[in-house]
């Protein structure tokens, strides 16, 4: 199990020190997954150029950039990764004090205030230099491309899973309309590519133990150019459901409407008007492309063996596949008042 956090990805560690002088020092540290990233370099020149930025217009705004921005404590060779001798990649960063992430949301406050850190978040780096972020996972939210890899890894059954969820293949096999949605609108010109998050889960910002505000937005492994319909979408299959990502009784599972709403709200106060109409439009169906989106992947792993998501127990990322789909068809009942709700906040 990974010592720190509940990340899928990373491996997490906290480091305290006690240096007499200076008091208790405490350090982020993470081992970089390199299935998920195999270009950890470019991971690094992404992250050291976005803090940087931020750092600037934190400092700019009057506010603490220690707390408020990631960041990157350099190796001895002055390089922000070190690389042990199995060839692993490590990075750390500054522990950012007096402030917390959530797996689930315990006061609706606490989504809002993570939808106005989020919709902030890319405000922030509408002005960033987009050429100059490195894909670091490519076509990552390329939701027709995630179909055709989920079809495949059906076709080849590697671990011989596929009959025993064939209902949540049948399930997926009926949406690639849904699949496709974005894709087409993109190939249309439709949609703006923004620099974006692309992984807005709430455990991903942390929230001030005071103030409850959202100060600073963690895990920017994978900001680069995409779709806000997606940061929007993705914090709403996460924050908004009625249980846990991987919840065993899916009867538990449902959006809630009262968090959609409220997280509509702060997403676009912290956008700042900067959202096209359609772009506001299409938020719900946002909701329901990322949903549907992580649970072919979420089942795409579990029929190829469980090698992208850490998995803590047999049949997790299947549980995990299941919360989503659910989240889906109920979002599929509930799209006309998410039209209405969205309406509200034009
Ligand atoms: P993963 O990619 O595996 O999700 P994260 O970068 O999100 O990894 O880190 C996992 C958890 O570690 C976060 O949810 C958060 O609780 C904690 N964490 C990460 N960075 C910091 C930091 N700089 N200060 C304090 N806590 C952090
Ligand atoms: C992973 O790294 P973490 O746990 O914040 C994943 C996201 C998924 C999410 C599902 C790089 O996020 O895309 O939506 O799990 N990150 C990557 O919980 O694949
Ligand atoms: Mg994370």
């Amino acid at each position: 199990d990974c010592p720190y956090g509940s990340g899928h990805i990373n491996d997490t560690f906290l480091l305290i020190f006690e240096i007499a002088e200076m008091g208790r020092i405490k350090v982020i540290l993470q081992r970089m997954n390199s299935t998920a990233f195999p270009k950890p370099i470019e991971v690094m020149e992404n992250i050291t150029g976005v803090t940087s930025f931020l750092k600037k217009k934190i400092i700019e705004n009057g506010g603490d950039p220690e707390r408020e921005t990631l960041n990157v404590i350099p190796a001895v060779d002055g390089k922000p990764y070190y690389i042990d001798s199995t060839g692993d990649y490590w990075r750390s960063y500054k522990f950012i004090t007096d402030a917390s992430t959530y797996d689930l949301v315990e006061k609706p406050e606490q989504f809002y205030e993570s939808a106005v850190a989020f919709g902030n978040f890319q405000s922030l780096l509408s002005d960033y230099p987009a050429e100059t972020l490195h894909e670091t996972i490519e076509k990552f939210h390329d939701t027709r491309n995630r179909f055709a890899l989920f079809k495949k890894a059906v076709e080849e059954d590697v671990m011989g899973r596929a009959a025993s969820v064939e209902k949540e293949i049948r399930f997926v096999l009926e949406r690639e309309e849904i699949a496709n949605c974005f894709a087409e609108m993109l190939d249309r010109h439709e949609l703006p590519l923004r620099v974006t998050h692309n992984d807005t889960k709430l455990n991903n910002v942390m929230l001030d133990d005071k103030t409850g505000k959202g100060i600073c937005v963690i895990d920017l492994d994978t900001v680069m150019p995409g779709l806000s319909l997606n940061d929007f979408g993705d914090s709403i299959r996460f924050g908004a459901s009625t249980a846990a990502e991987d919840e065993q009784d899916i009867s538990k599972v449902s959006c809630d409407l009262h968090l959609f709403e409220v997280y509509v709200k702060g997403f676009l106060e912290g956008c700042g008007g900067a959202l096209t109409d359609l772009e506001v439009e299409m938020l719900p169906m946002g909701a329901i492309l990322m949903t549907f989106e992580c649970g072919m992947r979420f089942l795409a792993d579990h029929l190829e063996g469980d090698h992208y998501f850490r998995i803590h127990r047999e049949n997790q990322n299947l549980d995990r596949a299941r919360t989503q789909f659910k989240l889906v068809w109920d979002m599929e009942q509930k799209l006309s008042e998410m039209k209405a709700i969205v309406e509200k906040y034009k």
